[in-house]
């Protein structure tokens, strides 16, 4: 069934609103032939990941998708079958009216932000508060079977692996963001935010006996690097040597780009909501730098993460990689935790490809959302 949808999206800081907002709008139009429009208050972040979008204009068509300037005076408009307020945010007010106005109410979704922790599971989809006669429910992606489950497009997992058979391709596309890998290299990206504790970090890297060959996306982590290399500035293209480790600062790329750097490296270190998703489709091992939240509740989500991840690795792989994640995300010792994960690399590898291919057997966050509407007409 053709349906129109809404999306909403403030971006509060950083990508992963609009990062998410964005995937799930061109699935919603590309797969299940939605007609989308993506309201986004500010395009800029937008513009970084996706160099088409004009931040000047109102309104624009991107994949299929009509991208709307969500402007503070808003325009009167009418509503779609399907609303989705990104991350809970509100709704103009003038636009729940035209909701309640209608003559077949809409499904009104509060897509909210991803975690492991089991109470997610009974809340998806309950009912959440009411505007006039239109109800809003609750919408929980996430890891679990009764979760919204993950953003995944359609053909994903198996572009990842032909992408990772090919080692003409994934040299092609190095080569196209300026890289060419140091022989022999573990290749590792690193995408976080600042980080008292990467020194320590790179300090075991350059220190190993393996070579490491670090790949920046040019964001905040950028000043933490700088700062290790005692150098002055740091712009992309760069290149420094430290022993073992080779530092190169990438341009922030395209999302799709993003991607195949992900399924190039042997170890991505990545953060928030987005990057950490994308990782996992790599079936690659990785690292999760949680975004902060007061009272530290987000070392709750971390745990709880961490517990249905490692569930099935042998005690010790476990051990090892709970301990990195921690030390990485609570100034813990990151030196000896490293060593720690090297000693189960292959064990923590083997993983990744399997917990991959366990959370692709649900259903995609799309997909979910188009059933529940489905169910809910
Ligand atoms: O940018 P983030 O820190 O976003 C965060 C989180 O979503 C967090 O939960 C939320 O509360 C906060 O925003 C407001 O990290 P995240 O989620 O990984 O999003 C990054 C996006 O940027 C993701 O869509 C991938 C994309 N990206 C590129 O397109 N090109 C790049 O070069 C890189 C490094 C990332």
């Amino acid at each position: 069934m053709k349906a129109c949808c809404d999306i909403f999206c403030r971006v509060i800081d950083n990508y992963g609103d609009i990062g998410i907002a964005w995937r799930l709008a061109k699935q919603l139009a590309v797969e299940h032939s939605y007609e989308v429009r993506l309201w986004v208050d500010n395009a800029h972040a937008f513009k970084r990941m996706r160099q088409e979008i004009n931040v000047q204009l109102d309104q624009q068509w991107q994949e299929g998708v009509q991208v709307c300037h969500w402007r503070t005076d808003w325009p009167q408009t009418e509503s779609a079958d399907v609303v989705i307020a990104a991350f809970s945010c509100q709704l103009p007010l003038n636009y729940m009216e035209a909701m309640a106005a209608r003559e077949r109410t809409p499904l009104w979704i509060n897509l909210d932000y991803l975690s492991a922790e089991d109470w997610v599971t009974g809340c998806n989809r309950l009912p959440s508060v009411k505007f006039k006669s239109v109800q809003k429910y609750f919408f929980f992606p996430g890891f679990r079977l009764g979760t919204g489950g993950l953003l995944r497009e359609v053909g994903l997992l198996a572009q990842r692996q032909a992408f990772q058979q090919e080692v003409a391709v994934q040299r092609q596309f190095l080569q196209s963001v300026g890289v060419i890998p140091i022989a022999d290299a573990r290749l590792i990206s690193l995408f976080a935010y600042e980080n008292a504790n990467l020194a320590s970090w790179l300090d075991i890297l350059a220190m190993d006996r393996h070579v490491t060959h670090l790949l920046v996306p040019y964001d905040c982590i950028i000043s933490d690097v700088q700062h290790w290399l005692e150098v002055t500035s740091l712009a992309v293209g760069d290149m420094h040597q430290r022993n073992a480790l080779t530092v190169q600062v990438l341009p922030f790329m395209r999302q799709e780009q993003y991607d195949h750097l992900l399924w190039c490296c042997d170890f991505n270190v990545v953060r928030g909501e987005d990057s950490f998703v994308r990782a996992q489709w790599a079936g690659r091992p990785l690292l999760w730098h949680i975004y902060h939240q007061d009272k530290n509740i987000h070392l709750d989500k971390l745990n709880a993460f961490l517990e249905l991840y490692t569930t099935t690795l042998s005690q010790a792989a476990k051990t090892a990689v709970v301990a990195l994640w921690q030390a990485w995300n609570t100034d813990g010792d990151m030196m000896q935790t490293w060593k720690m994960l090297l000693e189960h690399w292959q064990e923590v590898s083997l993983h990744s490809q399997k917990w991959c291919l366990e959370q692709s057997l649900q259903a995609d966050l799309a997909t979910s959302l188009v059933k529940f509407y489905e169910s809910w007409i």
